[in-house]
């Protein structure tokens, strides 16, 4: 995967190039990164890349020239690329989004600044637009790194284990099960008994369990959007039970379950 950040500050992304698995996936040159200074491609002493906005009204609006130019160049480099603008008006970034992505050979990130840009660069030059999430953010920057990040550890044999990226949440639409490491006990707390059995059915059985209920209870939505297997249904059900069994046995006539009541 060949990344290519258009940007006014191309600083930003050192520390996101030097550490971590977008690192390691660059030594491995399983990706690449480079940055464009969009101001190169600005015109007269000052190089500016910002104007006020036709029609008044405060912030300022980039400028169509500087960013075509190095939009331009980029394709030229990467002519395969996927041209991205972020953007509060983009599509939502999601899990499958970034699965989609990490199948192209080449992404070239747009990221603007001030109140956004000029909206004519958008119609020729740019494929896709993109928004990280429903909040206005000072720059595309933090949003590139984002979906460069959701998508490098996509990008195969950059994940050691290999199954990894697979098995994350939301790959399955469900939330991941509790994770565990030495000490077996913290602070008074234990290891659940089951993970350190060596029985890894049940392990598996245990984490799907853990899986499927952390789900239901932190995003019911996303169990919405998908059928269950059979064993998943076993699980839920058997949970359903165990809850009518409570609620028959406490609303016997005579017993008050309020609150408090002993
Ligand atoms: N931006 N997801 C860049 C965003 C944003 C988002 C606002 C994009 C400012 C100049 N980018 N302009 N949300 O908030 O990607």
């Amino acid at each position: 995967m060949k990344f290519t950040v258009l940007s006014i500050f191309p600083e930003l992304f050192d520390s996101f190039r030097a550490h971590g698995m977008v690192r390691r996936a660059l030594e491995l040159r399983k990706i690449e990164m480079s940055t464009v200074q969009i101001r190169d491609f600005a015109e007269g002493r000052h190089r500016v890349t910002d104007d006020r906005p036709y029609g008044g009204g405060c912030g300022m609006v980039m400028k169509p020239e500087p960013l075509a130019g190095a939009i331009r160049s980029a394709k030229a480099r990467f002519p395969e690329a996927r041209t991205i603008l972020l953007t509060p008006q983009g599509r939502l970034f999601k899990q499958g989004l970034a699965r989609q992505l990490a199948a192209e050979k080449a992404l070239i990130l747009i990221c603007g600044r001030y109140e956004g840009v000029d909206e004519r660069v958008g119609l020729n030059l740019v494929d896709d637009e993109i928004s990280i999430g429903d909040y206005v953010l000072t720059g595309g920057e933090l949003g590139a790194m984002v979906i460069m990040d959701a998508v490098t550890r996509l990008v195969p044999g950059v994940l050691g284990g290999e199954e990894s990226a697979q098995k994350d949440s939301f790959s399955d639409h469900l939330l991941e099960h509790a994770h565990y490491t030495r000490p077996r006990e913290f602070e008074g707390q234990a290891v659940p008994e089951v993970l350190l059995s060596g029985n890894h059915a049940e392990i598996e059985r245990w984490r799907l369990e853990a899986s499927l209920v952390r789900t239901f209870l932190k995003r019911r939505d996303l169990l919405h959007k998908r059928p269950l297997s059979s064993e998943e249904t076993a699980i839920l059900t058997r949970w359903c039970r165990e809850i009518e069994k409570i609620i028959s046995l406490n609303s016997a006539p005579g017993v008050d379950s309020s609150p408090g009541a002993e």
